[in-house]
C-alpha cells in the first residue's frame, strides 16, 4: 500500500495549501523511490474456485486469489515475481503470466519439460518481472474459459510518483454452458441442431440474419464476428445489472488499466463524455494519443489516464464488436448519484479493427535494424467446419518456427480468414512494424490482432531461448489448432 501512502502524503501537501514548488517539489519522488523495499517473502498465490452471481444465477467458476485476498498479484516497484501458485482447484493446473518475459520453465505453459501442477501441489515461480499492465490465466485445458483468470499488476517508480488513482477493469465473457458444451456446439457438423447460432454460416458471403454477429464490410464481403452468443459479459466481475461503483476523488485523475480476459469476444471500451488518453499498450508505454471510443482485442490491455471532469458519475462502457451488448463499470465522485445504466446500447459496435494500432508509437522502440530471418505465417480456417490452422498445421502437429539467438526475426502473419486473430507470442515483445504491407513504426506488445484477409508484420529479437507458444487468442481457435511453437536450437 506504498501508492496509497504516498498518493494521500501528496493530497494531504496539496489540501494543506503547502506550494509543490521551490525547495519540495520532489517530495514524494523521493518518498516513492525510497519507499519500496523489495519483499523476500514469497507471495501466495492460489488457484480454486467461487461462485459469481450472473445476473442473478449461481455461477461455479475458477478463482486466482493473490496474497491480499483479491484476484491476482500486484507488484512494488522493483519487487521480484516471487511466488508460490498453491493449487487448490481440485484439477491439473498451470498459470501462463501472459506478456512477461520469464525463463520459459517459468512461462506456464504445459509444455513436456514443465508439466501442469497436480491437485494440491505448489509449484514456485522467481523472475524479474516487467513494469506494466498484465494479466494471469491459465493454459491447461479450457479452464481459463471458465475465469480461471486475474490481475497481473506490475508498478513503475513512475507510477507511484504519478499521483493517480489506479482502476483495473477486468473483462469477461460468460455462459453458463460450459466450454466443452460451447466447443462441441462450434464444432457439430450439423449446424441445424447446434445451439451455435453461427454454426452454418461458414467462411460463406451468404448473409444469416437476426444474431448472426456478421457484418457487412460495404464490399459486398461478410467477416465473421462473435462465434458464440454469451449470456452475459463481465466488467470486474459484474453486469450492468449491477456495476462496480468506484469511487473517484471530485476532479479524479485515474490511470484506467483495461484488460480483455475474455475468451473469445472483443470489444470497444466508450469512455462516454470523457476522453482518455492511451499511454501503454500491453503493458508497455506508447505516445500518448487521445480517444474515446477504444478497440481492445481479445487478451489486449490498454492503460488509459483520465481526468475527471466534474463531480458526477461516469460510465465506463465495453461494447462488444458488432453487437449492441455491453458491459461496464462507473467511475463517481462522492456522493454523486449513479442512475441505471443500460446494457443494450443505441445501435451495434463496428468490428475492432487497427485504427488505434496505427496510431501507436513505442516510447521504447525496437533499435533500428534488418531482419536476420522472416517467417511467414498463414492464417486459416473458418467457420464450418470449425477449425482453424497456422501454415496448414493444427495444433499439436506442428512444425516449430526456428530461431537462433541474437536473431532480429519478423514474423509476417497473411490472413485468410473472415474472422479477425488475436495473435499472441510468449516470451517475447513484438513492435508492430507493418499493416497490410505498410511499413510502421509501432507499439512494442504481446498480442496484435490480424484483421479478416490483412495481414500484420511483427520484429522481435531473440533473446530468451526456449520453446515459446505462439496462438491466437481467440481460445476455441486455439482449442481447433490455431497454436504453433517459436523454438530455439538446443532446446528439446
Ligand atoms: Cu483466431
Amino acid at each position: 500500500m506504498t501508492e496509497k501512502t504516498t498518493l494521500l502524503t501528496r493530497r494531504q501537501i496539496l489540501a494543506s495549501g503547502v506550494a509543490l514548488a521551490g525547495t519540495i517539489p520532489f517530495l514524494p519522488i523521493t518518498r516513492a523511490a525510497a519507499a519500496p523495499e523489495p519483499r523476500t517473502a514469497k507471495l501466495r498465490l492460489t488457484a480454486g474456485t467461487r461462485t459469481l452471481d450472473v445476473n442473478g444465477k449461481p455461477a461455479r467458476v475458477f478463482s486466482l486469489i493473490g496474497p491480499n485476498g483479491k484476484p491476482g498479484i500486484r507488484l512494488s516497484p522493483g519487487e521480484r515475481f516471487h511466488v508460490d501458485l498453491v493449487n487448490r482447484a481440485g484439477i491439473s493446473t498451470i498459470i501462463h503470466w501472459h506478456g512477461q518475459l520469464p525463463p520459459w520453465t517459468q512461462d506456464g505453459f504445459p509444455w513436456p519439460q514443465t508439466p501442469p501442477i497436480p491437485a494440491g501441489d505448489t509449484h514456485s515461480y522467481d523472475y524479474a518481472p516487467i513494469a506494466g499492465t498484465f494479466w494471469m490465466h491459465s493454459h491447461q485445458g479450457m479452464q481459463e474459459q471458465s475465469l480461471m483468470t486475474a490481475p497481473l499488476i506490475v508498478h513503475s517508480a513512475e507510477d507511484m510518483r504519478a499521483d493517480r488513482q489506479e482502476v483495473v477493469l477486468v473483462l469477461h465473457d460468460f455462459s453458463f454452458r460450459t466450454p466443452d458444451e460451447l466447443l462441441a456446439g462450434l464444432t457439430k457438423s450439423n449446424g441445424s441442431q447446434s445451439p451455435m447460432p453461427k454454426s452454418d454460416m461458414g467462411n460463406s458471403m451468404n448473409m444469416g440474419s437476426g444474431s448472426m454477429g456478421a457484418m457487412s464490410m460495404g464490399s459486398g464481403m461478410v467477416k465473421d464476428l462473435n462465434d458464440i452468443d454469451y449470456e452475459a459479459f463481465l466488467a470486474n466481475d459484474r453486469t450492468l445489472a449491477d456495476p462496480e461503483v468506484i469511487r473517484a476523488e471530485p476532479g479524479g485523475r485515474v490511470r484506467l488499466r483495461l484488460i480483455n480476459a475474455a475468451s473469445a469476444t472483443q470489444f470497444w471500451i466508450d469512455l462516454g463524455t470523457l476522453t482518455g488518453t492511451v499511454v501503454a499498450a500491453d503493458g508497455f508505454p506508447v505516445q500518448p494519443v487521445r480517444g474515446t471510443r477504444l478497440p481492445l482485442a481479445i487478451a489486449q490491455r490498454l492503460d488509459v489516464l483520465i481526468d475527471l471532469p466534474g463531480n458526477g458519475a461516469y460510465p465506463i462502457f465495453a461494447q462488444v464488436e458488432g453487437k449492441r451488448l455491453r458491459t461496464g463499470i462507473v467511475l463517481a465522485a462522492p456522493g454523486a448519484p449513479v442512475s441505471r445504466l443500460a446494457a443494450v446500447a443505441g445501435e451495434n459496435a463496428p468490428p475492432v479493427d487497427l485504427s488505434l494500432e496505427r496510431r501507436l508509437e513505442a516510447v521504447t522502440p525496437l533499435a533500428t535494424r534488418a531482419p536476420d530471418v522472416t517467417h511467414r505465417m498463414i492464417l486459416a480456417g473458418a467457420m464450418a467446419p470449425y477449425a482453424w490452422s497456422l501454415n496448414g498445421e493444427y495444433w499439436p502437429n506442428v512444425t516449430p518456427l526456428m530461431i537462433d539467438t541474437g536473431q532480429r526475426v519478423a514474423i509476417e502473419m497473411l490472413n485468410h480468414t473472415m474472422m479477425a486473430h488475436p495473435m499472441h507470442l510468449h516470451g517475447h515483445a513484438f513492435q508492430v512494424v507493418a499493416i497490410n504491407g505498410a511499413p510502421l513504426a509501432g507499439a512494442v506488445r504481446d498480442t496484435v490482432l490480424v484483421p479478416p484477409m490483412g495481414s500484420v508484420t511483427i520484429a522481435f529479437d531473440a533473446d530468451n531461448p526456449g520453446r515459446w507458444a505462439f496462438h491466437c487468442h481467440n481460445l476455441y481457435h486455439m482449442m481447433t489448432g490455431m497454436m504453433t511453437e517459436v523454438r530455439y536450437p538446443a532446446i528439446i
